[in-house]
């Protein structure tokens, strides 16, 4: 890695940078948010088809029913990320095209496709990384008690062996789930997420019950010859609002714990936390943690994929109730972003970034780890001269780029970014309001129109670095 100054402008010179060599360049999406053919070729029903159907989810009543029309039109858009010179691609399996009930009978021609993508993706140079689960859980398992129930975890084993079985020769990386924070905390806790529940109780069992279920699919897929496992967590960054607050300290401790630890002491040490145990004990009686578990979630990782948007800053607040979406975070309370924002409202911080995969590579020595998310939301779209302007965008991802190159300085084994995300898509709850997208979509022509930001990644891509 180098980095030299290379602007003689009066504006602060911003150095050029190198990446190391082999540093791969992806961008990523997920199966729902940009498929669409809802009911085609035997896909069975989902959750984000029921919860999306349920008036008052998700903004004016969006749907994943068409999206982005890729079902269709994924040579056109894998031609557009050759195009771009993409290295990689993440993408993500639908179950229900899989196994329509979630169990039992394989839907040969859900399979196709995903075979017809991964070959159209080799043929371009494109490597495929394939996550098995970003959120769309068969909505059959759902009746059955979904992520809270134990049956759950053993049927995505079996699922993400019937997937490997088909793509496992030309897949290098499965991806177990992504994001079990959300599946479990959104979907279970807060209910602003599939399947819309809102239990405490309920979101800790189904924080067990994913852990366990990539467990059991990480020692499918590695007894079946995967290279490379891995799971991939968007961890919270979370500051004190006061440093010198042992209160506020007490506050980023508990929510570290709910939040990440969690996640993080299984998957790598094969325990849960002692202090987030007696915690979550007030909400529920921890009886679905069987022995065994723990060393089943403990499998060997090849790598792991972090999503990282925003920090926060929280303070201790005795009384609160706490943030909606952490069930357990009772008397902590989050200070409203006080500086610049995405049109998501989150805070722009890509120091934030440096100081987790620091954090991340001290705490789990000798964890490779892959950027497998990040971006920002903004609303252009096409100006008069037809193009998308979108210099925030550019501005958000060079910072984080300048991020992962810092924690690369600082030692940390990054291998890989991918920008989130490709195109703009089904931004969950909020529809297709928010536009994440590096390519710009009209959602009435399915028209793509590739932003300012794209051409800039494709140089950034072919630079393998930013500047000169
Ligand atoms: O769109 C989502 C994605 O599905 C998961 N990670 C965060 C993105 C932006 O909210």
């Amino acid at each position: 890695m180098t980095a030299t100054v290379t602007s003689t402008s009066a504006q602060p010179a911003l150095a050029s940078i190198k990446f190391p060599d082999g540093f791969v360049w992806g961008t990523a999406t997920a199966a729902y948010q940009i498929e669409g053919a809802a009911r085609e070729d035997g896909r069975g029903p989902s959750i984000w088809d029921t919860f999306s159907r349920t008036p008052g989810k998700v903004f004016a009543g969006h749907t994943g029913d068409v999206a982005c029309d890729h079902y269709h039109r994924y040579a056109d858009d894998v031609a557009l990320m050759a195009g771009l010179g993409l290295q990689s691609y993440r993408y993500s399996i639908a179950w229900p095209r899989i196994q329509p009930d979630g169990t039992g009978p394989v839907n040969a021609r859900g399979l196709d496709f995903y075979d017809r993508l991964t070959d159209e993706l080799l043929a371009k140079g494109i490597d495929p990384v394939v996550t098995l689960y970003h959120w769309d859980l068969p909505q059959t398992l759902e009746d059955r008690g979904g992520w809270a129930n134990r049956e759950t975890a053993l049927a995505f084993a079996e699922y993400a062996q019937i997937v490997h079985q088909r793509l496992g020769d030309r897949v290098g990386t499965f991806t177990t789930l992504n994001e079990p924070w959300c599946s479990a905390y959104l979907g279970y806790g807060s209910g602003r997420h599939a399947p819309g529940k809102q239990d405490p109780a309920l979101a800790f069992a189904a924080v067990h019950h994913l852990l366990l279920g990539h467990g059991l699919a990480a020692r499918e897929l590695r007894s079946a010859g995967a290279r490379n496992v891995s799971i991939t967590l968007n961890p919270s960054v979370v500051f004190p609002v006061d440093p010198d607050s042992a209160a506020d300290q007490a506050a980023v401790r508990l929510l570290d714990g709910l939040s990440n630890r969690i996640f993080l002491d299984p998957l790598f040490k094969g325990k849960y936390p002692v202090d987030i145990l007696q915690h979550m004990s007030q909400f529920t009686d921890l009886s679905y943690i069987q022995d065994g578990d723990l060393a089943t979630i403990n499998a060997p990782l090849d790598v792991l994929g972090i999503n990282f948007y925003q920090p926060s800053y929280v303070s201790a607040k005795p009384g609160s109730p706490g943030m909606l979406d952490q069930p357990g975070s009772y008397g902590i309370a989050t200070r409203p972003p006080t500086g610049p924002v995405t049109d998501m409202n989150w805070i722009i911080e890509p120091a934030g970034l440096t100081h987790l995969l620091q954090r991340i590579h001290r705490e789990y020595p000798g964890t490779a780890m892959m950027i497998t998310e990040n971006g920002a939301a903004y609303p252009e779209g096409p100006s008069a001269d037809g193009a998308v302007h979108d210099s925030r965008r550019i501005e958000y991802l060079d910072g984080h780029l300048r991020a992962c190159h810092d924690a690369l300085a600082a030692g940390v084994d990054l291998r890989g970014y991918f920008v989130w995300s490709l195109m703009d898509n089904f931004e969950w709850a909020e529809g297709y309001a928010k536009r994440f997208g590096i390519v710009h979509v009209d959602y009435t022509t399915q028209k793509r129109v590739l932003k300012d930001s794209a051409k800039w990644y494709r140089d950034v891509i072919k630079r393998n670095g930013i500047g000169s």
